[in-house]
């Protein structure tokens, strides 16, 4: 079921004078995945500057809001280098929308920014996620480069690597297994992939992009920094913002961690990908116009 929105939550405060205020306006801030230290700074400015509960200070309040969330995003486009091989490495835990989000990341920059891209297997865990990501790809018209399941992923990243050099493909799309059996596991797989990448492609035209879904809340900040400890996040796509109200995770991870957001996704399809964009996430998440 949707959860009531942070939004509708908000609203709902204003238009009841007797509820215990700032303390009704902190769990419904914390509920909303934002984070305790946003949560306490957003609740200082409202004391300071909110003094009714009127619609004008309703109205006062979502600005004030709007601009204090938007202080603390992180944006950024991937941008690709010109006449060199790409690589977008995509990370992420079991079922958050990884090979979905690699199909429409083909989608992108394959159809709509007429780019040579070429899909890499490197989740050998299972048999199923080679043969997924080989349907998206005839699906999409994209060449996908695999080895039998159990094999070495860094190497299918080092044939994705040798053949895109060969055929003057722009842009390598990775997936990667979301199935470690642990930290130390992950580290060990994920570094062996970065060595081999980091060792044959230019720094910038790589990137470590994580996908999380929107729907997991305070899950997603921990795997966030998980996997930023283990090997460095340039950049991160939620994942499943069509099915959830909580996306104020996005808030906590950009404040805590620092990371940079590129791409909402915001449905199953290969279209159904969208550059981040700071105004529209917050207008979607207190849903303001
Ligand atoms: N509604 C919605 N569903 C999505 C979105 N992205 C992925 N999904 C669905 O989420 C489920 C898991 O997606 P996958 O792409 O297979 O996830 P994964 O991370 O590759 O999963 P594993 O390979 O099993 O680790 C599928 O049913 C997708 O259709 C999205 O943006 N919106
Ligand atoms: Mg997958």
């Amino acid at each position: 079921m949707r959860r009531r929105s942070l939004g509708a939550r908000l609203r709902d405060l204003f238009g009841s004078p007797d509820r215990d205020f700032y303390e009704e306006l902190e769990d419904i801030l914390i509920e909303g995945d934002i984070g305790p230290a946003t949560a306490a700074e957003i609740i200082d400015v409202t004391k300071t500057e909110i003094r009714g509960r009127e619609a004008k200070d309703r109205d006062r309040f979502f600005q004030l809001l709007k601009e204090q969330l938007g202080e603390k995003l992180r944006l950024e486009s991937l941008e690709l280098l010109e006449d060199t091989v790409n690589l977008i490495l995509v990370l992420g835990v079991n079922g958050v929308g990884k090979t979905t989000t690699i199909a429409k990341l083909a989608h992108f920059f394959a159809k709509e920014q007429h780019k040579r891209v070429l899909l890499a297997a490197a989740d050998t865990f299972r048999a199923a996620a080679i043969d997924q990501l080989a349907v998206w790809g005839k699906r999409l018209g994209v060449p996908v480069v695999r080895q039998d399941p159990g094999s070495d992923p860094g190497a299918v990243v080092f044939d994705a690597i040798s053949s895109a050099v060969a055929n003057r493909i722009d842009l390598i799309i990775a997936d990667t297994a979301g199935r470690m059996h642990n930290k130390a596991h992950l580290i060990r797989e994920l570094g062996k992939i970065d060595r081999i990448a980091a060792s044959r492609l230019q720094a910038p035209a790589y990137k470590k992009v994580l996908v999380i879904d929107a729907t997991t809340g305070q899950n997603a900040l921990r795997q966030a920094e998980v996997f930023h400890e283990a090997i460095g996040v340039d950049s991160i796509i939620v994942a499943k913002y069509d099915s959830t109200a909580k996306g104020g995770i996005v808030v906590a991870i950009a404040r805590d961690l620092g990371i940079p957001f590129s791409f909402i996704g915001t449905g199953e399809k290969p279209g159904d990908l969208e550059p981040f964009d700071g105004e529209s996430y917050l207008n979607r998440l207190l849903e303001v116009q």
